[in-house]
């Protein structure tokens, strides 16, 4: 469990990271109320002049393109609504209280710029693709990174590893910081974010804005603003491209793939962003070095991407989703298709770690099929393995999607229930186990029907346990349903 161990060192580290302002925390302790209040937001803000003056500045620009001017933070308010203003409030507080600080292998000055790129790019699109995700969508590009500046506060000798390994592999710095920390930024963000009492609407984009199609089992609302975070994690990169061309093209497909191609021109959008970062940066004391002429440059890159080839595009989106492909087949079952050993071992690794973070329930099933051995001996060892399947299916078709069921090993299946306390879960398995015992599986002129005995465990929420005890335990109590005449559901420390 080495990411256990190094993630509870960035916990134990996190007072290394530079802090919040005052202001930004009473801010987010204020949005938590489930009923926020007005007036006392107001009154936070006005008691920092100096960001009341910048939030004016900036909703004053043409970034917000309004008709008359804005001169007091309850006007403001009226205008743009309580979650705009605050959500600009809370964007001034962390580039001005992450700004500085010592760590040695960070450039503190490319990261706010990069993430002040993210925040314009993911307000632009928003307004384009869903006017309503814009009032959050600032803060939340501004936020993508956050976990590499924690990674690279509270582990500087790591991340500067990482730094290293990121330039070895041609820049893939996802890929390095797995290597080097066992997890990567986006993962830190999403718990740190979380630990500020965010909500799922900002840990779980930022959680995935790299690989949106890891989302795709969550809400609506986040799936939306994962691929907007990750169209603006790409608009990111398109300005620090050194073939902007490529990296151009790489958006147009996902621009294409998301279906947003009759709203948003991937290089005039790209122009758009940066005539807005002229305007937007200075109000946030960010220097923009950059005088390159942006226009003529994307026109070029424009240019360069129709002569692109479409396959060279796919081939360099495909190198990632085959790495991801192969990644995946060597935890896959070839039979049922369903995860193997090695599969479930990494997702009982990651679910407990998960859960002990967040102290959420998280329940183990072990299953076995009874005397399994009479079906091969009387249909033949086809048929076992046309059973397998059938009963790999009637699992899977019972279970909520963030369940996950893996073949463990010979006719046994193993299954993890997240946010599962052990009765639900007690309750999970006598439903399989009537729905297995109903089951009538065919094949050829043989109708083969199968019961299964099941073993319960749940992680204790008081004390720590490693995943050997809690499979122990859940295969203990397996174990005793098969002594107790099969066909029937245990629990783990219950006679
Ligand atoms: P119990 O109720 O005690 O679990 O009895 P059982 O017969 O199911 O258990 P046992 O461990 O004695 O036998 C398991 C059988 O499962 C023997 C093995 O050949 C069969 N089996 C394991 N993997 C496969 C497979 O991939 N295909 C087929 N057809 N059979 C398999
Ligand atoms: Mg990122
Ligand atoms: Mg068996």
């Amino acid at each position: 469990m080495q990411n256990d161990l190094v993630f509870n060192l960035i916990a134990a580290r996190i007072d290394q990271l530079p802090t919040l302002p005052g202001v930004a925390l009473r801010l987010l302790k204020a949005i938590q109320e489930p009923d926020p209040n007005i007036n006392e937001i107001s009154r936070i803000l006005s008691s920092d002049p100096s960001l009341t003056s910048k939030i004016l500045k900036l909703v004053n620009s043409s970034f917000y393109s309004l008709r008359a001017p804005i001169t007091t933070v309850d006007h403001a308010i009226k205008l743009l609504g309580l979650n705009t203003v605050k959500n600009l409030a809370l964007s001034f507080s962390l580039i001005t209280g992450f700004k500085k600080n010592s760590a040695k292998t960070f450039n503190f000055a490319q990261f706010w710029k990069d993430s002040l790129t993210g925040a314009i790019a993911a307000k632009l699109l928003a307004e384009r693709i869903q006017p309503n995700l814009s009032e959050d969508a600032f803060f939340l590009g501004l936020l993508q990174n956050i976990g590499s500046l924690t990674l690279a506060c509270c582990l500087p000798d790591q991340y500067g590893m990482a730094i290293l390994e990121t330039e070895k592999t041609g820049g893939n710095y996802l890929q390095a910081e797995s290597q080097v920390f066992g997890f990567n930024h986006m993962e830190v963000g999403e718990y740190l974010t979380k630990s500020w009492g965010l909500p799922e609407s900002f840990c779980v984009p930022i959680g995935y804005h790299h690989c949106p199609q890891n989302a795709e089992g969550t809400k609506t609302d986040c799936i939306i603003r994962t691929r907007l975070l990750h169209l603006a994690s790409l608009y990111i990169d398109l300005f620090n491209a050194p073939d902007m061309a490529l990296t151009l093209g790489v958006i147009d497909h996902k621009i294409k793939e998301y279906g947003l191609a009759d709203k948003i021109d991937p290089a005039d959008f790209g122009k758009k962003i940066q005539l807005q970062a002229k305007e937007v940066f200075p109000v946030f004391d960010i220097e923009l070095k950059d005088d390159r002429d942006y226009v003529e440059i994307l026109e070029k890159a424009k240019a360069e991407m129709a002569k692109l080839s479409v396959e060279l595009i796919k081939e360099l989106l495909d190198k990632n989703k085959e790495i991801d492909f192969l990644r995946e087949q060597t935890t896959l079952d070839g039979l049922t298709s369903i995860s193997n050993y090695k599969g479930f071992q990494e997702c009982l690794s990651r679910e407990m770690s998960r859960a002990v973070r967040y102290k959420s329930p998280l329940s183990l099933i072990f299953s076995d099929i009874d005397h399994f051995k009479n079906v091969n001996d009387t249909y033949g060892h086809l048929a076992g393995d046309h059973a397998l399947k059938a009963v790999a299916v009637c699992l899977k078709r019972e279970l909520r999607q963030s369940d996950f069921l893996a073949r463990y090993g010979g006719e046994e299946f193993a299954l993890i229930l997240t946010e599962t306390d052990l009765e639900k879960a007690f309750l999970v398995a006598e439903r399989l186990r009537e729905k297995v015992s109903k089951q009538n599986i065919i094949y050829k002129n043989a109708n083969i029907s199968l019961t299964m005995s099941f073993g319960v465990a749940s992680l204790p929420l008081e004390k720590k346990l490693s995943s050997e005890a809690l499979i122990k335990q859940a295969d203990d109590a397996l174990y005793r349903a098969k002594g107790l005449g099969r066909n029937r559901c245990c629990v783990a420390g219950r006679d």
